[in-house]
């Protein structure tokens, strides 16, 4: 249901393969819950304004739009809280109770077009539909011919999950604040509303730390194939949080340990068990590293960390990682994030962890994060599955659907394939809902999806986007709506083809896409 676009309730709830074509005002991606077409559609002109009300936050939203729409219209499209009727209304409305925190209604009319939330999150998101809902060629950067028609009709829409997580991995290779930047805003396209950053791995560390500056001026100075590396200060992750915070993303910085640990010991000698520092390293095996369980100096180097990075973090989560311990003992493992777990409840933050820590002890209110595939055993899901029924929620990145890091096909030059190929088929075709059935997990346990962007190989952001699409569209439609079957989805995403064009966004063309 939800994904069905049609003129009725009771026709929504066929599934489209099995009859009528995506109408124009639902060809949206993720697909909105519900898409009611009809009347004169609204067009843009000249003389259009963005009325809103004047809150703080709703006239940003419309300065973001008028700033998305300006260049390619041409049109001066000004902001005004003058009451009266015509153009484009941004409303705020506390009664709208059923659109959720982050839900929206779109009416297009040949009069006006409105978009109302409760929340500035759900204006923001029905932004997002409408830019879709016009022409490709609104997302180029000099002045188009139009029209600049939205189709008429209603679109009633809010998100199945709340977590809708897009991961880069900064650690492996670096991107800079402006390269975050951009993929901040292709993730906002797709309404994702968490930014899980990978801050740190054996090849890198990425943000200051002022108590313990060998992090960076050493763990920094290098990457992946050995290039010069690099770091964010405080006031530049800053700059990314405000700016994801802009976007309706909520950052979530991932401090990995007790492996993937390699930059810290070679930073600091102290923090080995053995007082001796390793290389730096610029390959790309994992496993091999461990900080030293035993050591009290672990702890106050931790307890630091967290400290100054729950200082600069607005959202509620810190990542402790805790993956691929494959050098650490289980005993060891278990005291590691016992500990890393409390210094994040003592900093007053919420832990997050990959699935490696249902194997220890997660504490109340944790969330686990999966990155299980086809091939991991029953065990291991198991585990995460015992967890899950004690209350701890899921996020799901089964590696084999949403790593958008895997290769598309042995030919595709880019990637890694250790969970098997990634074609853009087999990334939509899961549901978060049922992943774990088989070992007992209820869709209450999920709290949403997450892609991953690992970098071993990939080091501009021509090489994410080009993993990223066209396969994060999916990921985050798994993630808002409900439903949805590939044939219809695959017309949906061919039409997007031409609007990463016009965005200059480099994406494969896969050909099980029926791109235009
Ligand atoms: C596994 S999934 C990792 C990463 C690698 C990735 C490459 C996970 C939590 N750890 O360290 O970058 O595979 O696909």
């Amino acid at each position: 249901a939800g994904v069905g676009c049609s003129s009725s309730d009771d026709d929504a709830k066929q599934p489209p393969s099995e009859g009528k074509p995506v109408p124009a005002l639902g060809r949206v991606i993720p697909a909105p819950a519900s898409v009611k077409p009809g009347g004169n559609p609204y067009v843009l002109t000249e003389t259009t304004a963005i009325r809103i009300d004047d809150a703080r936050e709703v006239r940003a939203i419309g300065e973001y739009l008028a700033g998305l729409l300006r260049p390619s219209t041409g049109y001066p499209l000004p902001l005004t809280t003058d009451q009266g009727t015509g153009g484009i209304l941004l409303q705020l409305s506390e009664t709208e109770g059923s659109l959720g925190d982050e839900g929206y209604r779109l009416t297009s009319s040949g009069e006006q077009l409105t978009l109302v939330a409760r929340k500035p999150a759900g204006l923001f998101y029905g932004v997002q539909t409408l830019r879709q809902l016009l022409p490709a060629a609104v997302e180029k950067d000099s002045r188009q011919d139009g029209p600049w028609e939205i189709p008429g009709g209603t679109v009633t829409d809010a998100p199945r999950y709340s977590y809708r997580g897009g991961m880069l991995d900064v650690a492996r290779h670096f991107f800079t604040v402006d390269q975050v930047k951009r993929y901040i805003d292709q993730l906002a396209l797709y309404k994702i509303n968490k930014l899980h950053l990978h801050l740190t791995d054996d090849q890198g560390w990425r943000l200051a730390i002022d108590s313990w500056p060998r992090l960076t001026a050493v763990g920094g100075s290098t990457q992946t194939g050995g290039g010069s590396g690099g770091y964010y200060t405080k006031a530049q992750y800053t700059e990314i949080v405000e700016y994801a915070g802009s976007r309706y993303l909520e950052v979530i910085p991932e401090i990995d340990g007790p492996g993937h640990t390699n930059a810290v010991l070679a930073s600091y000698a102290e923090l080995n068990c053995k007082d001796t520092a390793p290389p730096l390293y610029t390959g790309i095996d994992v496993g091999f590293s461990s900080l030293c369980v035993d050591k009290p100096a672990t702890y106050d180097f931790l307890d630091d960390v967290i400290r100054e990075v729950a200082a600069i973090t607005p959202g509620k989560y810190i990542h402790i990682g805790g993956d691929e311990a494959d050098n650490t003992s289980h005993e060891d493992y278990v005291t590691f994030m016992d500990k890393a777990q409390a210094i994040v409840l003592k900093y007053g933050k919420t832990v997050m962890g990959w699935h490696q820590l249902a194997g220890a002890e997660p504490v109340a209110g944790a969330v686990v994060q999966y990155w299980g595939y086809g091939r991991t055993e029953a065990p291991e899901r198991e585990l995460v599955a015992a967890t899950a029924k004690k209350g701890t929620l899921l996020v799901l990145s089964p590696a084999d659907r949403t790593y958008l890091d895997h290769k598309y096909t042995s030919e595709t030059g880019l990637g890694l394939q250790w969970a098997g190929l990634v074609e853009v088929d087999q990334a939509y075709k899961w549901d978060p809902a049922n992943y774990l059935k088989d070992v007992g997990v209820e869709e209450h346990s999920v709290l949403g999806v997450e892609a991953p962007l690992w970098t071993e190989t990939l080091a501009t952001s021509s090489d994410l986007e080009v993993m990223a699409f066209p396969r994060l569209p999916g990921v985050a439609e798994r993630g808002w709506s409900e439903g949805g079957e590939w044939d219809e989805y695959k017309l949906r995403l061919a039409g997007h083809g031409p609007r990463w064009d016009a965005m200059g966004i480099k994406f494969y063309k896969s050909p099980v896409v029926p791109w235009p």
